[in-house]
């Protein structure tokens, strides 16, 4: 991680447990790449509701202007969190056992009107999307970020061969 000045503006990476971080470290991988500064944190909407409602309330404090939330299952996470503060929320889908994420996306996703979630796709591409698409966000201020974001998608589009190897 990138050692972090105070009042740097960051990303919030949130999972609402310890076996969600095997996806949600893709978030962070990507964070990193781009020089995204961020602080990760296990937050469960279920079993640490106080912790949650903390979470939220002080991320403005802490200068967090994008919450990326990773959870599975009945998932409730993102929305809380979204139902707290101002701060634009993303949702990644778990790709869970017993019904493949469907669970995670479709509780994620449904979010009644006025409450939003910017909700990613399930598991890895969820999660390295939601990191890329935070650090667009604090490109919009941050000269720095946006050459990262700009040469990052810039070699990603010379990898692609224009014929497959057979
Ligand atoms: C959710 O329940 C978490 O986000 C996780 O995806 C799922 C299962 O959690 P564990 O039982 O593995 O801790 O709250």
């Amino acid at each position: 991680m990138l050692k972090q000045k105070k009042n740097t503006d960051k990303v919030g990476v949130i999972m609402g447990s310890q076996s969600d971080w095997d996806t949600m470290k893709m978030t962070v991988k990507v964070l990193d790449k781009l020089s995204v500064p961020y602080e990760v944190n296990i937050v469960s909407a279920h079993r640490t509701p106080e912790r949650l409602y903390n979470y939220a309330k002080s991320a403005k404090n802490k200068n967090i202007k994008v919450i990326i939330a990773g959870a599975g299952g009945a998932a409730h996470l993102p929305g809380m969190i979204a139902s707290l503060t101002h701060i634009p929320v993303f949702g990644v889908p778990i790709l869970s056992k017993a019904l493949s994420g469907m669970d995670s996306l479709l509780s994620i996703v449904q979010m009644p009107s006025g409450i939003p979630v910017g909700t990613l796709a399930i598991g890895d591409s969820g999660a390295c999307n939601a990191g890329i698409m935070a650090a667009q966000i604090l490109a919009l201020n941050n000269k720095n970020i946006e050459r990262k974001v700009k040469n990052y998608r810039l070699k990603q589009t010379k990898s692609v061969n224009e014929e497959p190897e057979i």
